[in-house]
């Protein structure tokens, strides 16, 4: 065995080379890597004895992409695509054997080898779609060429990882080898080769499959139009689709011209910065300060959840879909039928739709039992999740329940989206074991777990909270006690400040507009609609004070009765209300105030800024640990575009000095609520970014 350099080791086993890659945690293409491929390679076909060349990585993966850390730096050493000419022009058979993941840049270096071998385990895709960008390596004209059009726009707009069996039936992958024996294989299937003198495929040469998409435009306007509403806001589908076609319609090098264009494009724009950190904001988001690696976690083999409403139901699938058994209690057994009939409904329709088996469905269902009693049925409980009615006397008479009934060591969990858990948690006598959990609606499918640490709450249990997280497939973000936790109180400020507009003169749908085209799903009236206006209306109590009460006393409640702030057609089609205009002006002119004409700016101003500053006071309380979680927060639990990062990234692209200069205008005319946090000028005076804290 030879070293090429650390992290590559060139071995020649009879007549086949062996190039074997390490470098941990996923042998991305860092300057390193790429260097010991070049020197490897350049070793290898000099090596008299070898015949043919197998490329092999150590470790969890074959090579998972780019290095990311390295985007945006000088590059270092030689380049992927002299690594890649080296490959592909290698007079010997070249070999790539695959196990974990070939992503992205190592998708398209397997691409380079003339055949590739893995194990049924391993998956292939180019998520770089992900990260906002092309694959910028060949990627976009060779896939094609092995794939076809409609194939390749499917796996790069959706960044999929595609499992190895799929790849060998689509001619991604040449042949299976039998798990745990990759290396052996791949040698002998190299030989193979060799022995019956088998071509050396380069992919770039291979024009079959996309001569036979050229002169069909439609493949590309149909995909185009399917998926609209996927694509909106974003830059990377689009470019990814027009390098496609580039292969369809161009010779190769052509179409690595397009692809080179439209790759520094993205890879200099600011969508692919945001989408770039928020790949790694999720990840530092689970490592938590202060807490040992080595504090003991807690075993979770069984859940208890209160309450089979909507939020239980979901909260409940997410530990059957991990195959823990959940029992959900409620206190009447009708309601507790009807969420049991509620989440088989569910895992029926996701069978329906070719997600799940019949069987799965089964087994799935037979992991989420019912019961009348907390007594009865948590005694052996690991973890209890209490998703009840929002009311501090409710969840305090539960958790002194939970308290006389949970073993020793179970963590008792509050679904609370706002409540003071520390209060919820004096009621018992072990503080230590409370926790907040929570999940966002609905619970089965949206990814943000806000998990809420309390006063007492032990290290292990904040551990071992977030280990559950990850296992149930959610993105976890730890936050302190706040009213409305991170994600709530961000949304408050915002929501305050729509209202406020509202008075003044712009009308729901202007905001909702303006809200819509920054990107998000929808805007904060179009919202209430959709979740109904008389949530936490009283109509006794109701007395036409606000534009709300006058909508819900007309009967006007959101989308479920066919009118809100919006009217709504038979397909729920939303159109301007005159209705709504008239009470809101009607309300203007009673406050005595005159409606002015508002600029999109000032709304999406308004509605923004107020955002990053609530953040920013939630950083100076110690809320959240540090920006990137914020952004974490409202991008997988509230619909922030993921092309603006979040809040705090968005207002670093804006620029700090432009959010105090904004905040101190509109406190100077508006008052108080627009207070800069000290924070904020904190910032700006010592000329940081948000993203720093
Ligand atoms: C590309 O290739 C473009 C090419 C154009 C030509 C120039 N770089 O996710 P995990 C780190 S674009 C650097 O927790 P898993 C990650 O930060 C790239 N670091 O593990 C984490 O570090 P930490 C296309 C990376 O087993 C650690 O590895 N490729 C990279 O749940 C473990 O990660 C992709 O987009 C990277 N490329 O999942 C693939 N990847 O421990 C991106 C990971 O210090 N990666 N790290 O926090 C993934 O999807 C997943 O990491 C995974 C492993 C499926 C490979």
């Amino acid at each position: 065995m030879t070293a090429i350099n650390s992290v590559t080791d060139l071995t020649i086993e009879g007549d086949v080379a062996v190039i074997t890659l390490n470098s941990p945690p996923v042998n991305a293409l860092s300057a390193n890597v790429r260097e010991g491929l070049f020197e490897g390679f350049k070793a290898a076909i000099a090596e008299p004895a070898a015949k043919a060349i197998v490329l092999i990585c150590e470790g969890r993966t074959f090579i998972a992409g780019a290095d990311i850390t390295e985007f945006g730096g000088a590059s270092k050493g030689p380049g992927l695509n002299e690594v890649q000419d080296m490959m592909e022009g290698s007079p010997k058979p070249v070999v790539a054997a695959i196990h974990g993941t070939a992503l992205g840049g190592g998708l398209e270096v397997a691409l380079c080898a003339h055949y590739r071998v893995a194990v049924p385990s391993a998956k292939c895709g180019l998520p770089e779609v992900n990260l906002g960008l092309l694959p910028g390596a060949g990627g976009t004209q060779r896939l094609p060429r092995i794939v076809g059009a409609q194939r390749a726009m499917e796996m790069m707009t959706s960044g999929q990882h595609v499992p190895a069996k799929e790849c060998l039936a689509m001619g991604l992958v040449d042949e299976l080898a039998e798990e745990g024996k990759l290396r052996d294989a791949a040698i002998a299937y190299a030989r193979k080769l060799v022995a019956e003198n088998k071509p050396l495929v380069k992919v770039r040469d291979n024009d079959t499959k996309v001569a036979a998409d050229r002169g069909k435009p439609e493949i590309f306007a149909d995909f185009r139009k399917a998926n609209a509403r996927k694509f909106r806001g974003f830059l990377a589908p689009e470019y990814n689709i027009r390098c496609i076609e580039a292969a369809v319609n161009l010779p190769f090098d052509e179409g690595m011209a397009v692809e080179r264009k439209l790759f520094m494009e993205l890879m200099t724009g600011s969508q692919s910065a945001a989408q770039r950190y928020s790949f790694f904001a999720e990840r530092t988001a689970a490592k938590i300060p202060g807490i040992a690696d080595d504090v003991p976690l807690i075993p979770v083999k069984k859940v208890g959840v209160i309450g089979a409403g909507t939020m239980g139901g979901g909260i409940a699938m997410n530990f059957a879909n991990a195959g823990i058994p959940v029992v959900i209690v409620e206190q009447k057994q009708e309601p507790l039928d009807r969420g049991l009939a509620t989440i088989r409904k569910n895992y029926e329709r996701t069978a329906s739709r070719g997600g799940l088996t019949a069987a799965q469905v089964e087994e799935r269902c037979a992991l989420i039992t019912g019961s009348l009693s907390m007594e009865d049925s948590f005694k052996d409980v690991d973890l209890v999740i209490e998703a009840v009615f929002e009311r501090m006397d409710i969840k305090k008479d539960i958790f002194a329940k939970l308290d006389a009934i949970c073993k020793p060591g179970a963590i008792l969990a509050t679904n609370t989206s706002g409540l003071n858990i520390d209060e919820i948690a004096s009621v018992t006598k072990r503080p230590e074991a409370v926790i907040g959990l929570h999940f966002f609606s609905p619970a089965n499918v949206m990814k943000l777990l806000e998990i809420v640490r309390a006063d007492h709450t032990s290290d292990s249990v904040i551990a071992t909270s977030m280990k559950l997280a990850k296992q149930i497939g959610k993105i976890a973000v730890l936050v302190g006690v706040c009213p409305g936790f991170v994600g709530n109180r961000i949304l408050g400020a915002r929501q305050r400040e729509a209202q406020k507009l509202v008075m003044e003169g712009a009308m729901p749908w202007d905001i909702d507009r303006v809200l819509y085209d920054f990107g998000f799903p929808m805007g904060p009236f179009a919202m209430s609609d959709l979740a109904g206006l008389d949530i936490g209306w009283v109509k006794e109590k109701s007395n036409g004070e606000s534009i709300r009460d006058v909508l819900c006393e007309a009967d006007r409640r959101g989308q479920k009765t066919g009118a809100g702030y919006y009217d709504y057609d038979e397909n729920r089609n939303a159109k301007p209300s005159a209705f709504t205009e008239k009470v809101i002006n009607d309300f203007i002119v009673k406050s005595g105030a005159n409606p002015r004409k508002i600029s999109d700016e000032e709304i999406l101003e308004r509605c923004i800024f107020p955002m990053i500053n609530e953040g920013l006071k939630i950083l100076e309380e110690g809320k959240a640990i540090r920006a990137s979680d914020i952004d974490v927060v409202w991008q997988n639990g509230y619909g922030w575009p993921v092309y603006r990062g979040g809040p705090m990234f968005y207002g670093d692209l804006v620029g700090p000095e432009k959010v105090l200069a904004k905040m101190k205008e509109f406190q100077a005319t508006m008052g108080d609520q627009f207070k800069p946090a000290a924070l904020l000028e904190k910032v700006v005076a010592e000329g940081k970014k948000f993203g720093q804290l």
